[in-house]
C-alpha cells in the first residue's frame, strides 16, 4: 500500500469529449524523467525549468510526433500534490490526450485512481480532508451560491471553523480538569454554570453552521412549488417568473396535468420551479394522478406559492389552503388588474404568512415575489462558512449532540468531570471533518466520490 501511494500516476485530467483542449496529468518521482521521453520542447532555452509553459512535441517510443503540445514540469514541493508534477496539454477531443497518457503509462507511470492527485495533496499535508471535499464540491457546484461556500471552505473556512470550535473545547476541557485535579483553587459551583453557558455557545454555533436544510439547498438547489386550486393562474405565473411561455395556459380548468418543472438562478442560488395540477376531486383519472403528484411535490418543497384566484370568491379548497399555510408558505393573490372580490382583510383573517398582490398578466407584484424568494432561498453572502458535505453536517451534529449531553450532565448536578466525556467525544467528532482523526475507510471513502484526474 505505501508503495502504491508513492509510484508515479498519471491521468486525463479534463472532462472526455470533444474540447479546446485536452490535459494529460503526471504526478510523482518519475515525473520529469516521464516528460523528458515523451516531450521534446521547440526551444531549447526552456529546457524543463519548472512552472514554465514550454511549446514542443509529443513523442512515441520511435520518436514519432502524437502531437503538438504545450507542457509543464511542476517541480515538488510547489504543486497540486506537493510531488513533482507534469502536464501536457494536448489538442482537445480524447484520441490526442490518450496516445500520450498510453505512453506516459508505457513509461512506468500507473492510471491514477478517482480524486488520487487531491488525496495525495492531503496524503502529504497540503490540504486537510474538508479542504479536499471543497475542490470536489466545487466540480459539482450547482449555480453561484455553492460556487462560493465550495471556494470558501477551499481557502479553509469549514477547517478554520472546527479548528476556532474545537480549541474553544479544549480550553473549557482544561478548566474541567482543573476542577477535578485542584479541587481547592476551582469551586465547582461557580465553573459549572459558566462551562454550561460556554458550551451552549458552541452548540449554538455549530447547529448555523452545520444547518442540513440550507447545505441541501446549496448542493441541490431550493424547490419552490406552485399550488392552489383549477384556474386561479398557477402557470401563468410559472411563465412570468420564467420570463418565457413555458407551461400551457388556457381558460379551462385542469389544463395543467402532470408536475412541470423548470431551472430557475434567484439571487445566485439554483432552484427548480414547478408548476402543478389545480387541486379538485375529479373523476378524471389522469388529472387525478396529477394532483396526487401536485399534493406530494407540495409536501416536500422548500417553499410553496399559494396562488389564489382574486377576481372571484375565495372557496371551500382555497379557504383550507390558505388556513393550513405554514412557514414555508407565500400567498399570491392572482389577477389584481379585475375587479377583486377577495380582500385582504378577509386573507388576513385567515392567515399570517406573507401575502403579496400580483397579477401574472400585467407583471403587477413580480419583481415583490422575486425579492420574497430571494430571500428565502438565497443564502446571505456571509453565510459562506456554512458546511455543506453531508459528512460534514453529520459528524458536527453529532459534536453537538455529544456537547448537549455533557451540559445535561453539569445541568444535572454531575461532577464536572463526567462531561469531560463527552467533550472529548465532540471533538473526536470535529476532528474527523478535517481528516486528523480520519480512518482509512472514511479517507478512502471520501476520495472514492471524485472524478479521475482530479
Ligand atoms: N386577468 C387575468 N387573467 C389571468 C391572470 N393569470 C392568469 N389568468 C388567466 O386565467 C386562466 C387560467 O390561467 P392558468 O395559468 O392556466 O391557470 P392554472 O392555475 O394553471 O390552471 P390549471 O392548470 O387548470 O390548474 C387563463 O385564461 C389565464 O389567461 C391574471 O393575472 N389576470
Ligand atoms: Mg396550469
Amino acid at each position: 500500500m505505501e508503495a502504491e501511494n508513492r509510484r508515479t500516476i498519471a491521468a486525463v485530467a479534463t472532462a472526455s469529449g470533444a474540447g479546446g483542449i485536452a490535459i494529460v496529468r503526471v504526478s510523482g518521482g518519475e515525473a520529469e524523467n516521464i516528460l523528458k521521453k515523451l516531450f521534446i520542447p521547440a526551444h531549447k532555452r526552456e529546457y524543463f525549468e519548472s512552472h514554465r509553459l514550454m511549446y514542443g512535441r509529443a513523442v512515441d517510443s520511435d520518436g514519432e510526433t502524437l502531437d503538438e503540445v504545450m507542457a509543464v514540469l511542476m517541480r515538488a514541493p510547489s504543486t497540486y500534490t506537493r510531488e513533482d508534477v507534469a502536464e501536457i496539454h494536448c489538442h482537445g477531443g480524447s484520441a490526442s490526450a490518450l496516445a500520450v497518457l498510453a505512453r506516459a503509462l508505457a513509461l512506468g507511470a500507473r492510471t491514477a485512481q478517482p480524486g488520487e492527485f487531491t488525496k495525495r495533496a492531503f496524503l502529504n499535508g497540503r490540504i486537510d480532508l474538508a479542504r479536499a471535499e471543497a475542490v470536489m464540491q466545487l466540480i459539482g457546484a450547482n449555480g453561484e451560491a455553492a460556487a462560493r461556500a465550495s471556494v470558501r471552505q477551499l481557502e479553509g473556512g469549514v477547517s478554520g471553523f472546527v479548528r476556532s470550535v474545537s480549541s474553544r473545547l479544549t480550553d473549557i476541557l482544561a478548566l474541567l480538569e482543573a476542577s477535578t485535579d485542584f479541587p481547592d483553587e476551582v469551586e465547582e459551583e461557580t465553573a459549572a454554570p459558566q462551562v454550561a453557558a460556554s458550551l451552549k455557545d458552541v452548540i449554538d454555533e455549530i447547529r448555523v453552521r452545520s444547518d442540513a436544510r440550507s447545505a441541501r439547498v446549496l448542493r441541490e438547489g431550493a424547490s419552490i412549488v406552485l399550488a392552489g386550486r383549477p384556474n386561479v393562474g398557477k402557470s401563468s405565473l410559472m411563465n412570468a417568473l420564467l420570463n418565457q411561455e413555458r407551461a400551457i395556459v388556457t381558460a379551462i380548468p385542469g389544463t395543467t396535468r402532470d408536475v412541470l418543472t423548470e431551472r430557475i438562478s434567484i439571487g445566485g442560488v439554483m432552484a427548480e420551479l414547478s408548476d402543478t395540477a389545480g387541486q379538485r376531486d375529479t373523476d378524471d383519472p389522469i388529472e387525478r394522478i396529477g394532483v396526487d403528484r401536485a399534493r406530494r411535490a407540495t409536501e416536500s418543497a422548500d417553499v410553496v406559492l399559494i396562488v389564489l384566484d382574486a377576481a372571484s370568491e375565495l372557496d371551500a379548497y382555497d379557504t383550507q389552503l390558505v388556513k393550513s399555510a405554514d412557514s414555508r408558505c407565500v400567498i399570491c393573490l392572482n389577477k389584481r388588474d379585475m375587479e377583486s372580490k377577495v380582500t385582504l382583510k378577509a386573507l388576513r383573517a385567515l392567515t399570517d404568512a406573507r401575502l403579496i398582490e400580483m397579477s401574472a398578466r400585467t407583471g403587477q407584484g413580480i419583481p415583490e415575489l422575486m425579492r420574497e424568494l430571494a430571500e428565502r432561498v438565497a443564502l446571505n453572502a456571509a453565510d459562506g462558512d456554512q458546511m455543506m458535505a453531508q459528512r460534514h453536517i453529520e459528524l458536527a451534529h453529532s459534536a453537538a449532540e455529544s456537547l448537549g449531553m455533557a451540559v445535561g450532565a453539569i445541568e444535572a448536578g454531575m461532577p464536572l468531570d463526567t462531561a469531560a466525556i463527552d467533550i472529548r467525544l465532540a471533538l473526536n467528532a470535529l476532528s474527523e471533518i478535517t481528516g486528523e482523526n480520519a480512518t482509512e475507510a472514511v479517507i478512502d471513502r471520501v476520495f472514492s466520490q471524485f472524478c479521475v484526474g482530479k
